[in-house]
Parts: structure tokens; sequence; C-alpha cells
């Protein structure tokens, strides 16, 4: 079982990129689960669960990244003995902080995780805002990512774009950063980018 934990603040994309990395999964005969802290809040429907014959399940009552990390180990030991998937993306609230998450999963004691990845999504409309009024908890969806990507490229000027990559490479000089506009589709390209084990 991998594991695929993204992260970024409300409204930045995570929903938008979970569920086409789900269906690109799904498409290679994979079984992928999806955690959310809520389903109908993360815009996951019914119909687009069946549409992709996804198992989503829901941790209820609060935030994954505080008061929930041992539900969410329960929940993945849970998924794991029952529905035994291939990926399980994990999609927090916005405002939940990834290291508090990635921090829970010591806990857990199903088969072991083949790998884990935290992908970090960036809106470069409101990030140099969000860096100055949320510091701590954008410095830590930052540097806990392994892998960063600025969406909404299609939305935002040049100025903005160069000055989303400079903030994500000031504070995590050592992951990608790539630039996309994530309602276009995936590219193979950023599909392994996402989800390396999967080429
Ligand atoms: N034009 C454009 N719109 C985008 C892009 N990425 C996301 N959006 C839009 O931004 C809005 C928020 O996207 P979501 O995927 O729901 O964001 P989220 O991070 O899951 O939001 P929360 O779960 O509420 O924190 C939606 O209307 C998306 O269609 C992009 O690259 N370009
Ligand atoms: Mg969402």
């Amino acid at each position: 079982m991998h594991l695929l934990l993204f992260s970024g603040f409300l409204g930045s994309g995570k929903t938008t990129l979970a569920v086409q990395v789900a269906q690109a999964v799904v498409e290679r005969g994979k079984r992928v689960a999806i955690l959310v802290n809520e389903i109908g809040e993360a815009g996951i429907d019914n119909q687009l669960m069946r549409q992709l014959d996804l198992n989503v399940w829901e941790l209820l009552n609060g935030c994954i990244c505080c008061t929930l990390s041992a539900d969410l180990v329960s929940t993945l030991q849970k998924l794991d003995a029952d529905y035994a998937p291939d990926l399980v993306l994990i999609e927090p609230s916005g405002a939940a902080d990834p290291h508090s998450v990635l921090h829970a999963l010591p806990y857990y004691r199903g088969r072991p995780l083949e790998s884990q990845r935290c992908v970090t999504i960036l809106d470069p409309l409101r990030l140099h805002v969000l860096i100055e009024v949320m510091t701590p908890l954008i410095h830590s969806q930052i540097q806990n990512a392994d892998f960063i990507l600025i969406g909404k490229s299609d939305l935002a000027q040049s100025e903005e774009l160069e000055t989303a990559l400079q903030i994500a490479r000031t504070h995590n000089p050592f992951v990608d950063v790539v630039c996309a506009d994530l309602t276009a589709g995936l590219t193979p390209e950023l599909l392994s980018q996402v989800v390396p084990w999967l080429s």
C-alpha cells in the first residue's frame, strides 16, 4: 500500500488533483481509496466515486491533523484489512499541518507502507498573502513536501508564478517544483512526478 498525502491551503486545488490522480491510477488497474475529512466538503460526491470505482472513506468530526491522528491510523488499518488498496490518497483540511499527519503514520500497524509521499499544492494567487498571515502553516506545508505543485498557472500572472516559485525554493530547496493548470488534465510527466512508483 502506497500513501499519498495532499497538502495545501483551502481551495488550492487538492481535490482537483486527487480526483485526477485517482482516476489515472484506477485506469491502470490499481485499487485506490481516498481519505478525506468530509466527503461533501471535499466535493467528491457519490456519483463521482461510482464513476471512478473508488472507495472514499471519511474521517468525521474534525481535522485529520489534530484530533484525528489516532482515528487516521485506525482508519488506515481498517482500510488495509478490508479493502487492501494499492494507493491511499489523503486529503486533509486545507488548514491541516502535514507534519501532524506524517507524525501519526509510524503508529500505523497494517501492511508496511511501500511508499509515502507528500505533495503540496500552492495557490500562486494567494501565496504571497498567506505566507504573511499563516506563516507557520504555510512553511510546514512547503517544508514537508516531497514535490510541490504551483497550480492555477492559467489564472496567475507570470510575476505571481515567479514569486510562488521563489517562496517554494527558499523554504524547500531540495524538491522539484512545477507550475500547472490543474483544470487542463494531468500530463504523463506530472502524473509520474506525483506518483513515481506508477511508471
Ligand atoms: N483555473 C483553475 N482553477 C483551478 C485550478 N486548480 C483548482 N482550481 C479550482 O479551484 C477551486 C478549488 O479547488 P479544489 O480542488 O476544490 O481545492 P481544495 O484544495 O480541494 O479545496 P478545499 O478542500 O476546500 O481546501 C475549484 O473551483 C477548482 O476548479 C487550476 O489550476 N486552474
Ligand atoms: Mg478539497
